[in-house]
């Protein structure tokens, strides 16, 4: 226990499948040394998963809230009490990243349809930043499954979908983001992730003060 505690809240989101339930459980395990590590078999979040990881200067509380479109409508209802996004990206399942290449006609989209969930991703996401009580949040975009070989590198992600995103929001300039390449099943910069929202909650305090506990 820390004495007189502050708590910062983070919300994970993303496309179902993007290994939400799987970073949650590798954090567990990572901070809760007596947690067990990701089982190789998840089931879909239905309802929300919630845990505490103790930091050396804060708790944690890590919502899990589920990714299924009909669980998306319930995410506005953390956002006014979170401190920070955390929006996990399938690197397997967004095409080849090339949204960005200057030319937008119906042919490029049609392919992009086929070939991953790219789109899907960057509607979700701008809606998701467009929410006024999101604003001035830091966001944190993981791009989930890099121990797979079929996944794009993070610059594809930067490129082809965090960049379209932010040049779409009015309140760019003033969130603070990132994008960390991650596995949550191998737990490869689940603890720089971690550590980037851990200072990142601290310096936007002023605006979204911690819970003392
Ligand atoms: P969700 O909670 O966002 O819906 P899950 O996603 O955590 O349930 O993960 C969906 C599937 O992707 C799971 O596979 C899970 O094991 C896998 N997965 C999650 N993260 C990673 C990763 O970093 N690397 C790899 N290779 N797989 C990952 P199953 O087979 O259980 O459906």
């Amino acid at each position: 226990m820390l004495p007189s505690a502050t708590e910062y809240s983070v919300i994970l989101l993303g496309l179902d499948n993007a290994g939400k339930t799987t970073f949650h459980e590798q954090v567990k395990a990572l901070f809760n040394p007596d947690h067990p590590s990701p089982r190789l078999k998840t089931v879909p979040t239905v309802g929300q998963n919630v845990s505490t990881i103790t930091l050396p200067d804060m708790y944690l509380k890590i919502w899990d809230v589920g990714g299924q479109l009909s669980l998306r409508k319930l995410w506005q209802s953390y956002y006014s009490s979170c401190h920070a996004i955390v929006f996990i990206v399938d690197s397997t399942d967004i095409g080849d990243g090339d949204l960005d290449d200057g030319e937008d006609d119906d042919d490029e989209r049609g392919e992009r349809a086929i070939s991953g969930r790219l789109e899907e991703c960057r509607l979700v996401l701008e809606d998701v930043l467009q929410n006024e009580e999101t604003e001035g949040v830091p966001l944190l975009i993981l791009a989930n499954k890099q121990d797979r070989e079929d996944c794009v590198e993070v610059v594809r992600i930067k490129e082809g979908l965090v960049k379209k995103v932010f040049e779409g929001e009015k309140a760019s300039s003033i969130r603070d983001s990132r994008v960390l390449p991650v596995s949550a099943l191998t737990g490869a910069g689940v603890r720089e992730a971690v550590d980037w929202l851990r200072s990142r909650v601290k310096w936007n305090k002023e605006s979204r003060p911690p819970v003392m506990r």
